[in-house]
């Protein structure tokens, strides 16, 4: 079985995203210079207001910025980012400071700061915080993965679920953009369970999780939406393209040829499909209910087929 690990590992050499900070132009230059030497990217800006406005089209992993710097100083900025960064996002922030007064530094990391020191291009430093800060954001990035992935089949899971379809439902709502749902469940599990043990269902699962990935294209998601349930998320799919591509994964999954004790001697799934329709889903739960009940149906109308 696999493991979801979050433990860092001793260095981090992951390349990186830097940006510089600092209104003394040598300073700025010479820190690039090292930086990109060890095969990171590396930006540089002027003052903290125009970090801020970079970091606003393109964030970064790692800010290392001056203290005292017109119109905005490294403190002021190091506090917005805190505030911006949002789940998926952690930027490590070191303020390299001319000033020696320690209780400054102190005021830096209550800001927020990963890291305070006194201003200096020793190399051997530069690449200490580097490294420091690749763990950090290597640890971030897992964990944020990991939290979002089913730990028995590694697929999206009920919170990136509920993630992605706040993000489809408002795009759909801009854009004026359709998106397709279908959820699959898996047909008498309960007595596959009861017939092979638990062990075994959790393999079947596991396979069906991985065939349903296979099948449908890159842009779609597959989650695990409950126990033998899984749910589909097609952008940019017609309710007839979502029926026929769901129809061929059905079909798929029944060569797949796993043993049964059903009737049909192999495990089938049955789904059910359903586009969103911004006119009378009221919300997304809205939109998920009318694929179940058309989930219902196919279950109703004797399994292993898709239902609209
Ligand atoms: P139907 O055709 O109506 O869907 O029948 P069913 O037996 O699949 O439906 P039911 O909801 O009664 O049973 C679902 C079963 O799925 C019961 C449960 O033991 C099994 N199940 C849910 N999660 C897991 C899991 O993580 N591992 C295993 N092995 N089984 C699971
Ligand atoms: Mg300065
Ligand atoms: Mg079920
Ligand atoms: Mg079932």
């Amino acid at each position: 079985m696999s493991e979801i690990r979050l433990v860092a590992a001793p260095a981090m050499n992951i390349p990186l995203k830097v940006l510089v900070v600092d209104d003394h132009a040598a300073f700025r230059d010479a820190l690039q210079e090292l930086i990109e030497g060890f095969g990171h990217e590396c930006r540089v800006a002027r003052d903290g207001q125009e970090a801020w406005e970079m970091l606003e089209n393109e964030p970064a992993d790692v800010v290392l910025s001056d203290w005292q710097m017109p119109r905005m100083n490294g403190v002021e900025l190091c506090r917005s980012i805190r505030k911006a960064d949002g789940e998926g996002r952690y930027t490590y922030f070191v303020v390299l400071t001319g000033m020696t007064d320690k209780a400054r530094f102190l005021r830096a990391m209550e800001a927020g700061a990963d890291g305070c020191y006194a201003k200096g291009c020793d190399p051997n430093e530069v690449r200490a915080h580097l490294i420091s800060a690749g763990r950090l954001v290597g640890l971030h990035r897992r964990a944020y993965q990991a939290a979002r992935t089913d730990a028995l089949t590694q697929i999206a899971n009920r919170l990136r679920l509920d993630e992605d379809l706040n993000a489809v439902w408002s795009h759909a709502k801009r854009y004026r953009r359709s998106c397709s749902l279908a959820i699959a469940d898996i047909d008498g599990f309960k007595n596959y369970n009861d017939h092979f043990g638990h062990l075994a269902g959790d393999d079947a699962l596991r396979r069906i999780a991985r065939t349903l990935r296979q099948e449908v294209r890159e842009v779609d998601t597959v989650y695990r939406y409950g126990g033998e349930e899984f749910l589909l998320l097609l952008p940019e799919q017609s309710l007839a393209s979502t029926k026929l591509a769901m129809d061929r994964v059905r079909e798929v999954v029944e060569k797949l040829a796993i043993p049964s004790p059903s009737a049909r001697g192999v495990v089938t799934v049955s789904v059910g499909v359903a586009e969103l329709n911004l006119a009378t889903d009221a919300d997304p739960s809205a939109w998920i209910h009318r694929a179940d009940g058309a989930l219902y149906r196919a279950k109703a109308l004797g399994r292993n087929r898709v239902e609209v």
